[in-house]
């Protein structure tokens, strides 16, 4: 297919509720989203760069520069056989892996909608509906968080993750526990401890953790590994695995017993479906990340995670959680834990215009 034109667009939707993380805090999802035009067909892939370089080092800004100079015309103008060619030609590219999995993604997206099939069918999707849990910011106060753990217990989520930083960490998980004895429950702590904190993350044995996510230094495997001899809760890692090559090695080490794939960090789905290769060899469990995305983000997510090997439930949860408005329709919502896996062509859901042009803050066209 010949892609005639690339929109990227600058979008901000206002979140519902306040983000707060170990390495940051968040009201307004603030993102790229990129459409790829061939004739009458549009793909659509979303950019999970975030403002600052906090939670990984590329940026809006970073993935604009580059998407500009270096990825789309690899595309733009040109004859492409699909993702799998983009993805060998953005092999020269180093890193700037959010920014290869917009274009990747939409690729993805608007080749299954040329043949007609849904974008799960297309990766090799098994399921028609996944499992989902849900990602809970640090709270104001131990109350506060308890009552959120609540609500989100009654509308059925399959796990439960609390964000966790130091001194917002043994104490919080003791009282949801005993309010909430036999829920699925994890942390992420997003690398903000040290192996010197091991007396701390090794106190949290007690509540029966499904696994402690990122505990530790982003680019700190061996550490990741060292940790896991000296806990008992089994660890899964997100920061530190960028491709399928970290995720061999990760494991190889035995630093994770469980991965967490978002398909932007990886670099789009390509890189997803070798990590789920990796991880089936060595019978590690995997779940589908999220990165507060918008619907389009989101039903990439769905499409991913409806591949065997995402065992365990992911952090895509409903749209409404997140948003009053939605760009796509249908929305992606839950029911009792189970988000259903659009069976329409590409991703199933379509961009609504009139919503989109109301949040779009940015917007610049590029042809070859
Ligand atoms: O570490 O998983 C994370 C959001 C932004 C950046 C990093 C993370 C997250 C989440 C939110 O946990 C998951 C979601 O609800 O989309
Ligand atoms: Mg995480």
């Amino acid at each position: 297919m010949k892609i005639d034109l690339a929109v990227l667009r600058t979008v901000e939707m206002p979140l519902k509720f306040k983000f707060r993380t170990s390495f940051g805090e968040t009201n307004v999802k603030k993102f790229l989203l990129l459409e790829l035009r061939s004739g009458g067909l549009a793909g659509w892939g979303e950019c999970v760069a975030e403002e600052d370089p906090f939670f990984s080092p590329e940026t809006l800004d970073t993935a604009r520069a580059i998407l500009e100079r270096n990825l789309l015309p690899l595309v733009l103008g040109r004859e492409t056989a699909g993702p799998g060619a983009f993805d060998l030609l953005a092999a020269r590219v180093r890193g700037n892996r959010m920014a290869k999995g917009a274009v990747e993604t939409a690729l993805w997206d608007l080749f299954a909608r040329a043949r007609g099939v849904s974008l799960s069918k297309a990766l090799g999707g098994t399921r028609s509906s996944i499992e989902v849990g849900v990602s809970l910011g640090i709270a104001p106060t131990v109350e506060a968080l308890v009552e959120n753990v609540g609500r989100h217990v009654a509308q059925g989520y399959r796990r439960i993750k609390l964000k966790i930083e130091p001194g917002c960490d043994v104490e919080r998980l003791r009282a949801v526990r005993g309010a909430f004895p036999s829920i699925v429950l994890t942390v992420d702590a997003n690398a903000a401890y040290t192996l010197g904190d091991t007396p701390t993350l090794a106190a949290i044995d007690e509540f029966g953790l499904d696994y402690m996510e990122q505990p530790l230094h982003h680019e700190d495997i061996a550490a990741h590994a060292e940790l896991a001899r000296r806990i008992g809760t089994p660890i899964c890692l997100d920061e530190s695995i960028r491709s399928a090559a970290d995720a061999k090695a990760a494991i190889a080490l035995g630093a994770c017993k469980v991965i967490n794939v978002k398909i932007g960090r990886v670099g789009g789905h390509g890189e997803a479906l070798a990590i789920h290769e990796a991880a089936a060899a060595a019978g590690i469990p995997l779940w589908c990340g999220g990165m507060l995305e918008s619907g389009v983000g989101r039903a990439h997510n769905v499409a991913i995670a409806s591949l065997a090997g995402f065992s365990k439930p992911g952090d895509t949860s409903s749209s409404s959680r997140y948003f009053e408005e939605d760009i796509v329709e249908p929305r992606l919502e839950a029911t009792a834990g189970l988000m259903p896996v659009p069976a329409g062509p590409g991703t199933g859901v379509e961009v609504r215009a009139a919503i989109l042009s109301r949040f779009t803050t940015g917007k610049r066209e590029y042809r070859a």
